[in-house]
């Protein structure tokens, strides 16, 4: 037995104050009289992360000593949010850390605000990414995400007279003491130049790439700590630099400013996420980003692999890696590159290592988001890979023939190489080329995939195809952000439910249950109230918490459809003016989301959010009914807020367009019964918790295909809707523009002119179901008895049920156990 508590791994609440106060002092060199919230903050920091090192190392050392088969998750984002509460709850030491710092005379949830996120990522896909590395590590599966250090996130979003204004996210400006920089894991990374090719002296074929540039990648790991379990994974983020060596050259020879050009050209590569979704911009520095990951993961993966073997033809046994859509893709060319001209294998044995090695999942069926690069772009950055690629096409091609004899058409279709007007890499075509496995993210999704963007490749190779639903992690997003909530099912259940999500199906007969219900109702309110205090102070409108919480928070996009959101408010409003005395249920709307900065008309959604709420929340005809916010800045400490607090969700995006969605499952965990259409996972989410429970609008993607076959005329729908027409009016006459005719006219004219997105074929009956809906909020009783049937449902998307389909269908990994050894 141990008698006293080693300072950096003891886990009482006496030895983690001392710990705390050691690292106070000697590590932010600081004594308690003069220290600041930052301070503290990073003291604790550190004292928690003494405790996730004793787990990772445990980790790594069992890894190696069995050489076990890696996950290795590519991706261009990962979008963490704070670290500290994450790890607290992962370790099971919250309570005791909360303790602790109250005897020492801090406030816990004071040093928690402190945590700048890391906003390495721009939304869905991005925050996926984190969820899976918390559910790999929860069940044990050794794995590493490898992912680029953006020097700047996501940007803060200000709002300034109702518009969206940009501000750099300086995430790292106080240090980062989640991360471990490993300088001596370092990886040269080569771009444009040229190649040459010779025949050595065993009479070999060889290629050399004499690049114009070169730069080299620094790893900075991040302990992902899984839940209760002393698994902790490898998070590796690459950040570039200049190669010292390469400064010297040119200031030898005089050219000082030259090789501080060089330096800074070099360090640009990972200066900044790239704040667009969907939307590419065939951007020279982007695709730098994407290679410079690929090179420094594979490169990493290989020089891992050295340690333990020489054979490199066994690589996909050690290995298997999932391409985090097309972004990492030029991965399936670096590979074949690494294996034939760095290693010497044959190209066969190296083509069969690397589709066994990839996987690949795709999130969008948006075409203008197909990645595509212009082909002089491509070679004059990457000449090998190209030559590469064109080789891969050509075999790839031959088998195509082969398959399908004269079909010229589909030939074009299936090569890597868009030959149509200009020519481009297709980067969608060379994952599929080179993955043994190729998944949607949702059910409808894959379906949609299959029959659309991905129909060719599907028929080739169906067997390669299937579908994995996304899910999120129940460790954040219930646990942390709502321990309200999480107290109340454990207190019912026990506490198996945040491993084993679908045992949440243990609180179905408590439905009827009048006094769960009771206290779930009040678990909600205790948030809403939460919630609207922040309202108040961060944008000063106050709301009420009885009224209920409608919510939207997610990127904007006009997929997305957040202004037929605001039609339904406007709706709403004009009803008021004309009635002023109808009985309305009281409603908040809450908005939240960022807007591509280069994208004018969502920006333009957003002033219209924030013009409609100026004249809404002030017009005394509306006495309180009717509110209306924009939260700035959402991102995930707003959304650890936001989801708890939610009675209505809104998923209302055009039905075949939102591949899955995961907001859409955090408020369902959360309580919030959902107002959606059948897109994404929402078909999945109703199919659980019941079409009793979840109110369904619009057109299927089957009817809006009708639509648009028979001529889609807008025109006429607003024409023979009254109401509708008013709706519009109102927009177009200025009445939430001072006055000023032309400022919402983008957005209007498109919705009566063309309207790609149908919110007008949608409109009426989306009024409708929300009528419905708030209708039903009057009869709390009903209302909460859907909310905890909604939860008891939702057990199928966690992120682990997710992870477990993934490593049984795709990656064939099993679970490895860290013992503690001390
Ligand atoms: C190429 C670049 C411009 C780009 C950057 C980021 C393209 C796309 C993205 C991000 C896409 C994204 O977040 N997609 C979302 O992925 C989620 C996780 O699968 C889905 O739930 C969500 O429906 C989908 O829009």
């Amino acid at each position: 037995t141990v008698l006293t508590e080693d300072d950096r791994t003891g886990t009482s609440v006496e030895t983690l104050r001392r710990a705390f106060m050691d690292n106070l002092f000697f590590v932010q060199g600081r004594f308690p009289e003069v220290a600041t919230k930052n301070d503290h903050y990073l003291a604790l920091a550190y004292t928690v992360r003494d405790r996730l090192l004793l787990r990772w190392l445990n980790s790594a050392k069992t890894y190696r000593d069995q050489f076990s088969r890696t996950v290795c998750y590519l991706s261009a984002e990962f979008l963490l949010g704070p670290h500290l509460g994450n790890n607290l709850i992962n370790l099971g030491l919250y309570d005791a850390v909360a303790e602790a710092m109250q005897q020492t005379g801090l406030d816990l949830n004071v040093l928690l605000d402190q945590e700048e996120e890391p906003g390495l990522g721009n939304g869905g896909l991005g925050r996926l990414a984190a969820c899976y590395m918390d559910s790999l590590a929860t069940l044990e599966i050794p794995a590493i995400g490898y992912g680029i250090r953006y020097e700047y996130g996501i940007f803060d979003q200000e709002i300034r007279d109702g518009w969206q204004v940009e501000i750099t996210d300086k995430w790292l400006r106080y240090g980062n003491p989640w991360e471990i920089a490993r300088p001596e894991i370092t990886l040269p990374v080569k771009f444009g130049g040229s190649t040459y090719s010779y025949t050595d002296d065993q009479g070999r074929y060889r290629v050399v790439w004499q690049p114009h540039q070169m730069v080299q990648g620094i790893a900075y790991d991040t302990p992902i700590l899984g839940y209760k379990v002393n698994t902790a994974n490898l998070l590796r983020l690459w950040r570039a630099e200049a190669i010292e060596s390469f400064d010297f050259q040119a200031f030898n020879t005089g050219d000082y400013y030259g090789a501080v050009n060089e330096k800074i050209a070099s360090e640009n590569i990972t200066k900044v996420l790239y704040p667009n979704d969907e939307q590419l911009q065939g951007k020279e520095l982007r695709l730098m980003q994407q290679y410079f990951l690929c090179s420094c993961a594979l490169q990493d993966m290989i020089r891992l692999y050295l340690q333990c073997s020489s054979d490199l033809t066994r690589f996909h046994h050690k290995f298997t890696v999932q391409l985090n859509d097309t972004h990492p893709a030029i991965s399936v060319a670096e590979l074949m590159r690494l294996l034939v001209d760095e290693h010497l294998l044959p190209w066969d044995t190296a083509w069969d290592i690397t589709r066994q090695t990839f996987a690949y999942t795709n999130h969008t069926l948006l075409p203008e988001a197909l990645e595509k690069w212009p082909l002089p772009l491509f070679g004059s950055l990457l000449p090998r890979h190209l030559q590469i690629i064109y080789e891969i096409n050509q075999r790839f091609l031959d088998q195509v023939r082969l398959a399908y004899p004269g079909d010229q058409e589909r030939l074009a279709r299936l090569s890597i190489i868009d030959e149509s007007e200009c020519r481009y890499v297709r980067m969608a075509n060379l994952a599929c080329v080179g993955s043994h496995a190729i998944n949607g993210v949702a059910a409808l999704h894959s379906e949609l995939l299959k029959q659309t963007v991905l129909r060719d490749f599907y028929e080739l190779t169906p067997e390669k195809f299937s579908n994995k639903t996304n899910g999120v992690t129940p460790r954040r997003w219930m646990v942390l952000s709502n321990p309200g909530l999480t107290r109340l099912i454990s207190n019912h259940i026990g506490e198996d439910w945040i491993k084993h999500l679908d045992q949440l199906r243990r609180l179905e007969p408590l439905a009827e249950d009048a006094g769960f219900a009771a206290e779930w109702h009040a678990v909600k309110h205790k948030n809403k109230v939460r919630l609207a205090e922040y309202i108040q102070q961060r944008v000063g409108i106050s709301v009420d918490p009885s009224s209920i919480f409608d919510i939207l928070v997610k990127r904007i996009h006009e997929y997305k459809r957040q202004h037929l959101c605001v039609l339904n408010i406007i709706t709403l409003y004009q009803r008021l003016k004309d009635h002023p005395n109808l009985d309305i249920t009281p409603h908040t709307f809450i908005f939240g989301g960022k807007a591509a900065p280069g994208y004018y008309k969502a920006k333009l959604i957003i002033k219209l959010i924030n013009s409609v709420a100026e004249v809404v929340n002030t017009d005394p005809t509306v006495a309180d009914r009717l509110k209306v916010v924009f939260l700035p800045d959402y991102n995930v400490t707003c959304g650890q807020r936001v989801y708890p607090a939610a009675d209505l969700s809104e998923q209302i995006s055009t039905a075949g367009y939102e591949a899955s969605g995961t907001g859409n499952m955090k408020f369902a965990l959360n309580g919030a019964l959902t107002i959606g259409t059948l897109d994404g996972a929402n078909v999945e989410i109703r199919e659980e918790v019941g079409a009793e429970n979840f109110f369904l609008f619009g057109n299927t993607v089957e009817q809006l295909q009708e639509i648009w076959r028979n001529g889609y005329r807008p025109w006429e729908i607003a024409n023979n809707n009254p109401m509708l027409k008013r709706v519009l009016d109102l927009i177009s006459c200025g009445h939430f523009s001072h006055g000023d005719t032309e400022l919402f006219r983008p957005i209007v004219e498109h919705l009566w002119q063309n309207d790609r997105y149908c919110l007008l074929a949608d409109y009426q009956s989306y009024v409708d179901c929300q009528e419905q809906a708030t209708r039903l909020y009057r009869d709390q009783k009903q209302w909460v008895k859907m909310s905890i049937l909604n939860v008891a449902r939702m057990g199928k998307f966690s992120s682990d049920r997710a992870i477990r389909e993934y490593c049984e269908d795709i990656w064939r990994v099993q679970p490895v156990h860290v013992p503690l050894a001390d």
